[in-house]
């Protein structure tokens, strides 16, 4: 059985399917999971920084993995890829001067795309573009052993990640290790026409660091789903500059029915005693 939680109800329940769930909700109930609607916890895990109360670490936090959103992220990552890599950013502002002129093409082989975050979507992205011929690269905790993709690991191995690689890829999860690690540090050491794409959480990215970035010539391009804040404030730079492009964080969005069939799924699996996946770390924050 269902239903839609509404304040007051305080009925039992043995699963809670929660994106920002109101204290309440929550807090001081038997439940035997909690699952998040979306990918990244971000959100809730800060929740439970305030109300810790909310959610006991006896009870498990389950997040969705994939369910319809790594095809999303490599429809998103392939077309920019392809869109700088043809160059159709230099070709617009051609035609935005009214001038005819070919350009030299770029080398699919010189054109590599690091990946930050080489997790499920991660890895579901660095997939969709082993076919185009760019060298791929992926920086995570753990290293990976996946073919024909560099794996780089770690805070010590981030250097050696950045450098060379011309598009950037975001799909870090917020943690406290990665909020605002896109920064001036980080963007001095890819190399000058650089281009980011950012489809993770806004607070990886310092924002004024980015538009420096864009003015002095590092980076070419960015796109951006995501921003520090959603909405993006009227007020912000980022909307009116040339070289920055941006959707408002749709670059993934929860499909529910594929979403609720790999919940029940879980819910199955938790109930004949089965190992299951998609559990949170609470501790790591991912
Ligand atoms: P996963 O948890 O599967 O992957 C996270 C990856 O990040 C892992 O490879 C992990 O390393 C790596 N990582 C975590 N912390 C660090 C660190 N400190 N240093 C280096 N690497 C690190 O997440 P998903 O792939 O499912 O999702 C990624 C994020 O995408 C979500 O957290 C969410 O923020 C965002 N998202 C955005 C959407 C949108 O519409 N814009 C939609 C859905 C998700 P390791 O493999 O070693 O554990
Ligand atoms: C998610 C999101 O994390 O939609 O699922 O951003």
């Amino acid at each position: 059985r269902v239903r839609e939680w509404k304040a007051g109800d305080n009925q039992p329940a043995d699963y809670a399917l929660v994106w920002h769930p109101p204290v309440e909700m929550l807090q001081g109930r038997a439940l035997k999971a909690v699952f998040a609607l979306g990918a990244g916890v971000d959100s809730i895990l800060s929740k439970l920084r305030d109300h810790p109360d909310m959610l006991p670490l006896s009870i498990p936090l389950f997040r969705l993995e994939d369910t319809g959103m790594g095809r999303q992220m490599q429809e998103y990552a392939v077309s920019q890829v392809l869109h700088w890599f043809r160059r159709f950013d230099d070709y617009q502002a051609l035609k935005l001067a009214s001038r005819w002129q070919p350009l030299p093409e770029y080398r699919a082989d010189e054109f590599t795309i690091g990946i930050m975050g080489a997790g499920v979507l991660g890895a579901k992205v660095a997939e969709s573009l082993q076919p185009w011929g760019f060298p791929l690269r992926v920086w995570s905790r753990s290293r990976k052993s996946w073919p024909q993709v560099q794996s780089f690991a770690g805070q010590a191995e981030l250097g050696g990640f950045l450098q060379g690689t011309r598009v950037l890829i975001n799909l870090l999860p917020n943690t406290a290790e990665t909020v605002g690690i896109i920064n001036q540090t980080l963007l001095a050491q890819l190399p000058d026409e650089s281009y980011l794409l950012n489809l993770a959480r806004g607070v990886h990215v310092v924002e004024e660091e980015l538009l420096a970035a864009l003015n002095n010539g590092k980076l070419k391009g960015a796109m951006l789903d995501v921003f520090s804040r959603e909405p993006l404030p009227q007020e912000s730079p980022l909307w009116a500059h040339p070289r920055v492009a941006m959707t408002p964080h749709v670059a993934a969005v929860t499909r529910p029915m594929e979403a609720i069939a790999y919940i029940a799924g879980t819910i199955s699996r938790l109930e004949r005693g089965e190992s299951v996946s998609g559990q949170v770390d609470r501790q790591r924050g991912y």
